[in-house]
């Protein structure tokens, strides 16, 4: 049995670029011309499907992808209808966030779903949450432009996703209920061979390595020894930063790995506690 991979990521669309820069900046090198279904990487183990997400987690139960990257949206419809799946989120991404939420026209009351008309592109995952509040709706299966239908009397309401509101506000629809969170997943099936989880784990952590990076931040400051200890206190999410003395005997060098955001105010407030010569520099990879 081989142990070169395949990992299915998406062909066009809002998750495909995040999840060729993931793939890249793991160390794996390949390239996505034309419309090419496969691409092969050079110098890693490994096959990039190229293909609608869609398909994604059926890819991955039926084993012909060994892993995917999918909106958890996808694949918790997926898994909403197919109670034996095998398929299963291993890693948490961190990009492409949204949630899931029901949504009415302005104006209009909707006290309960029972009894109502609902569009939506997730009916597996609405059917489950009105089997489990005990709700009975019509859901109507609606691929695209969920938002218009409220205004051609299809539905009474749409369960839809949202990430800034603008579509919901273009729309004069609110939000009244959300059904979940959603954020790009890295999906395997639970029955992988042994030979292929090896390679798995090691191309997992090295996708935790740049995901851990995306979040940090290297910080360089200057300030006076007396300060240091308050100073070290409000640097976001730093284990043991360094501390190095500088010419003048009264003074150090504070040099902190930061595995949160550092956001203004964080540096507002250093600045405020007698840090100078604040730096704030990108990481590229981490490996904890
Ligand atoms: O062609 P293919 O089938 O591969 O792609 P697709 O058209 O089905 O998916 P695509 O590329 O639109 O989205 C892929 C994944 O991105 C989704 O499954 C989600 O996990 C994630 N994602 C994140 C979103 C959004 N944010 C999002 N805002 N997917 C869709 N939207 C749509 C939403 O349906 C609505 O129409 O954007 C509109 C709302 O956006 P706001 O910003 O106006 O609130
Ligand atoms: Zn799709």
């Amino acid at each position: 049995m081989s142990k070169r991979l395949t990992i299915a990521i998406q062909k066009k669309g809002r998750l495909n670029q995040d999840s060729v820069d993931l793939i890249t900046k793991s160390g794996i090198s390949f390239s996505t011309n034309g419309e090419r279904l496969l691409a092969k990487s050079s110098n890693f183990d490994i096959d990039i499907l190229l293909v609608r997400d869609d398909d994604i987690p059926s890819l991955v139960e039926k084993k012909v992808a060994d892993l995917g990257i999918v909106g958890e949206n996808v694949l918790l419809e997926y898994k909403s209808v197919r109670k034996s799946s095998k398929t299963v989120n291993v890693l948490d991404l961190g990009f492409s966030k949204c949630k899931l939420a029901f949504a009415k026209p302005e104006g209009k009351k909707i006290k309960s779903l029972n009894n109502k008309k609902i569009a939506t592109s997730y009916p597996g995952l609405v059917k489950k949450y009105l089997k489990e509040n005990s709700l009975k709706a019509d859901v109507i299966k609606i691929n695209g432009s969920v938002e218009l239908t409220p205004y051609v009397g299809i539905a009474d309401c749409i369960c839809d996703l949202v990430s800034s509101g603008a579509t919901l506000e273009a729309n004069n629809l609110v939000e009244f209920k959300e059904l979940l969170t959603s954020q790009a997943v890295l999906i395997a099936n639970s029955t992988t061979s042994k030979l292929k989880q090896k390679r798995i784990s090691q191309l997992k952590e090295r996708f935790k390595g740049v995901i851990n990076a995306r979040e940090s931040k290297y910080v360089m400051l200057n300030c006076d020894l007396s300060d240091s200890e308050k100073i070290c206190n409000l640097l976001p999410g730093a284990d043991a930063p360094t501390i190095l003395p500088l010419n003048d005997k009264n003074k150090v060098a504070i040099h902190a790995l930061c595995q949160e955001p550092v956001f203004w105010e964080t540096m507002e407030n250093l600045k405020k506690t007698g840090a100078s010569s604040i730096l704030v520099m990108p990481v590229e990879k981490v490996l904890n």
